[in-house]
């Protein structure tokens, strides 16, 4: 069936295509995002995008006889008859093209009899297409040399390309493998290199959805949803890094976190079940030596897996607890779940029922399902009261002195069985469903945790979430759930990380030392070295499962273990610089080789390494029992952390990594701020810093404000500048003076010497000594 492109108009930078059977709306937002919709009827509000997004922009629009073009300083799109839209870069390359044929669905031999028997022995089958009322496909053309990126946590590659995925967030206690196509998050979008030429896009539906990135055919590439407004965007940009800028600039990037946040963080399933137990743990970590600032309580310090209670049989002064950790220098973070226990003698629920916060039955009736504590409701997030009556609620937490929240469970996850489609949810002020509401509970959950812990504290809100869509970045730090103690899973964490990266989340992290299954002294180092940059650095394990504490297996285990959290220590205030970047810049901090050097065909596929910023590369040993390994080196030079061995790029080396060695490696002439030894983030502004410089000269540009809350957003922050130069001259600059308590004394180190500078507190600068 043909569709004749009819004509169009085209004002406020909206181009409107009448076509004989319905219209399609390109809008221009900037020079490199232009929003494709149409309108099936469903809501248009987005959970990804807040505010105005629009920015007058110059576009030319012109008709061509057989199709329409629509052009920025970035972006060329030609629509055809048929709704066919083409998109090439300003140079002409083309990035995304409509593919003309028709899908070609793979072949299956299972018959509905031999379904039967499969699913009757227990094996898995891949669910059936949607063909219902309301589905629709966007299917583009796929290059030989096409690669692609992105996608959320998915399992798998770095590179997706070959592989389908789903967006319906899910509970998955199964092993993760690259045959996952779901997990925790929905987060639909797709960056793409096609010959060399990058591009994204951004599929804002919240409905399930499906990504088949070249499985079914190498011809073509698809997106399709069950339901949904055709609703997208085209990113575009003159690299990856600013097709990943635009994304992060629509649908918001992580802000600043306290800086304890990114410290280490001990967790596991089962401390909580008495106050002793985590006193315990804060006696190891100082009998050992270890540094640490954060221990999370995960469901047994509730009563009964209430939300928002503490079982004072268990801890008969939970106040006075979380003030004694404070004071060993440890805060604590409780873990919170989605479901509410149906109880009539329990506060939440009954104000919940009350106020008809819960989702509902079609028949108005509360829907009931069971978690945790049994039956369980849900609340009804996607709506303002429901999350202000959540917020309100956080107080319980604020007043205890706990330091934030990690939401679990909030797919939502229940026991039996999935929530039925049609349940009633809300959708802000409109009632809706499940299908709609179900990939942003999660996100709604965590924007509630953040304003509530915002409200109440002032502090930038330490907020960890399961489940979440595009966009959640803004609230909430993710993990990637449950993983398990598998040496693939530690090979997965680096693609799953850095694609979570270029989808917005800059602050995510795995389960150090993975989750379920039994870990062994050797995994978990290689994970610890792995995670030396991951920005949450959190070993988390379960209820069961073999003890994978620090200091759990041999004394070389826990020595190694104490090298890595010392150095860990020592860079996080250029973790902390990477995250002030992040925020003013949208690009991760923990980044796939492909993002920095996406013209460099050998990088586009590196799943065993990554870099930090642009000047750190991180190339772990992921494998057991292995001394050596291959470390791909991208353009420029570069320097071994260790022994400063210094190695030209663009080529493939062969390092030494016994046990107790991350392959590290330093761009040369590359400068980075080198924190003091200590157990802790300290509460108290630090005096001293010290600059290291690897190679000869550089330049740096350094970031301090209180670690804490919102003050640096007027203005209360320092900017330091360090400069070297060849002949081993120093340069230190206080260029932003915003922030009282600036060092006293800076040390900048070179190969030869120490440099010292101290502060002057008449002239405001530093004075070399
Ligand atoms: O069904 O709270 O992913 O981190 O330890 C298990 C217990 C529920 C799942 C989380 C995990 C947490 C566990 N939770």
């Amino acid at each position: 069936m043909s569709s004749k492109l009819k004509g169009f108009q085209f004002n406020q930078q909206s181009l409107q295509l009448n076509y004989e059977q319905g219209k399609l709306e390109l809008t221009v937002l900037t020079p490199g995002i232009v929003h494709v919709f149409q309108d099936h009827g469903r809501a248009r509000n987005s959970y990804a995008i807040e505010g105005n997004k629009q920015q007058k922009t110059k576009v030319n629009v012109l008709d061509k006889g057989d199709h329409v073009e629509l052009e920025t300083a970035q972006l060329l799109i030609k629509a055809y008859d048929d709704e066919k839209l083409d998109v090439y870069d300003s140079l002409g390359n083309p990035l995304i093209i409509d593919y003309r044929g028709s899908r070609q669905p793979l072949a299956s031999d299972l018959d509905a009899e031999h379904r039967k028997t499969v699913l009757a022995e227990g094996h898995s089958v891949a669910d059936e297409l949607h063909h219902e009322s309301h589905y629709y496909e966007v299917v583009k053309t796929l290059a030989a040399d096409e690669q692609f990126y992105g996608l959320g946590d998915k399992t798998g590659f770095l590179n997706k390309r070959g592989y389908d995925y789903d967006n319906w967030n899910s509970d998955v206690p199964q092993v993760h493998t690259e045959a996952t196509t779901k997990l925790y998050k929905s987060i639909p979008v797709v960056y793409g290199l096609k010959n060399g030429h990058p591009y994204g896009m951004f599929f804002d539906n919240t409905y399930q959805s499906h990504f088949d990135l070249g499985k079914e055919s190498e011809h073509y590439y698809f997106y399709s949803a069950i339901d949904g407004n055709l609703d997208y965007y085209i990113l575009g940009g003159h690299s990856l890094k600013e097709v990943v800028a635009n994304y992060t600039y629509l649908t918001g990037r992580v802000p600043m976190p306290q800086k304890w946040m990114l410290g280490y963080q001990q967790s596991r399933w089962g401390y909580s079940i008495s106050q002793e137990r985590v006193e315990e743990l804060a006696e190891k970590f100082e009998e050992y030596e270890l540094p640490i600032d954060v221990v999370h309580l995960d469901i047994d310090y509730m009563h009964g897996y209430r939300d928002f209670t503490w079982d004072t049989k268990k801890y008969q002064h939970p106040k006075e607890f979380v003030e004694q950790m404070r004071k060993r220098g440890i805060r604590l973070m409780p873990i919170l779940d989605a479901g509410v226990k149906e109880d009539p003698d329990y506060d939440l629920y009954q104000e919940g029922l009350e106020q008809g916060y819960f989702v509902k039955n079609p028949d108005g009736t509360v829907y009931v399902n069971a978690v945790w504590p049994g039956k369980s409701v849900f609340p009804d997030f996607g709506r303002p009261e429901v999350r202000a009556w959540w917020a309100k609620h956080v107080k319980f937490f604020t007043d205890l002195g706990t330091c934030g929240i990690w939401n679990d469970m909030n797919e939502p996850a229940s026991f039996n069985g999935p929530l039925p489609e049609n349940l009633e949810f809300h959708d802000e002020e409109q009632i809706s469903d499940h299908r709609r509401m179900h990939n942003v509970y999660g996100h709604n959950m965590a924007k509630a945790a953040y304003e509530g812990l915002k409200a109440e504290t002032g502090r930038r809100p330490y907020v960890i979430t399961r489940a979440c869509y595009a966009g959640t970045q803004k609230y909430s730090t993710v993990w990637t759930g449950d993983n398990q103690s598998l040496w693939s899973h530690l090979q997965l964490s680096i693609p799953q990380l850095t694609n979570l990266g270029l989808s917005g989340f800059a602050f995510a992290g795995t389960d150090i030392g993975g989750f379920q299954a039994d870990a062994t002294g050797e995994l978990l180092i290689r994970w610890l070295e792995s995670a030396l940059f991951v920005p949450l650095f959190r070993n988390h394990a379960a209820l069961g499962t073999r003890y994978q504490e620090p200091w759990a297996f041999d004394k070389q285990t826990l020595n190694i273990y104490r090298k890595y959290l010392n150095l860990r220590y020592r860079l996080i205030p250029f973790l902390y610089d990477q995250f002030r970047h992040e925020t003013q810049a949208g690009l991760p901090v923990m980044r796939p080789l492909v993002l920095n050097c996406d013209h460099d065909p050998q990088a586009r596929s590196i799943n065993d390494e990554y870099m930090v910023g642009t000047s750190i590369l991180v190339a772990p040993v992921v494998t057991p029992q292995t001394t050596k390994r291959l470390v791909y080196l991208p353009a420029g030079e570069w320097i071994d952390f260790w022994n400063h061995a210094s190695y030209a790029g663009r080529q493939t080396i062969v390092v030494d990594a016994p046990i107790d060695k991350l392959p590290l490696f330093i761009k040369a002439n590359t400068i980075l701020p080198w924190g003091c030894k200590t157990m802790h983030v300290s509460d108290k502004p630090d005096q001293i810093m010290t600059f290291r410089v690897y190679g000869e000269c550089g330049s740096y540009m350094h970031y301090q404000d209180n670690g804490l809350d919102f003050a640096y957003q007027d203005g209360e922050y320092n900017e330091y500048y360090v400069e070297v130069d060849e002949n081993g001259q120093a340069l230190v600059e206080l260029t932003k003076h915003g922030y009282g308590p600036n060092y006293q004394k800076i040390y900048v180190e070179t190969a030869d010497q120490r440099l010292e500078f101290n502060y002057d507190e008449k002239s405001g600068s530093y004075r070399q000594k």
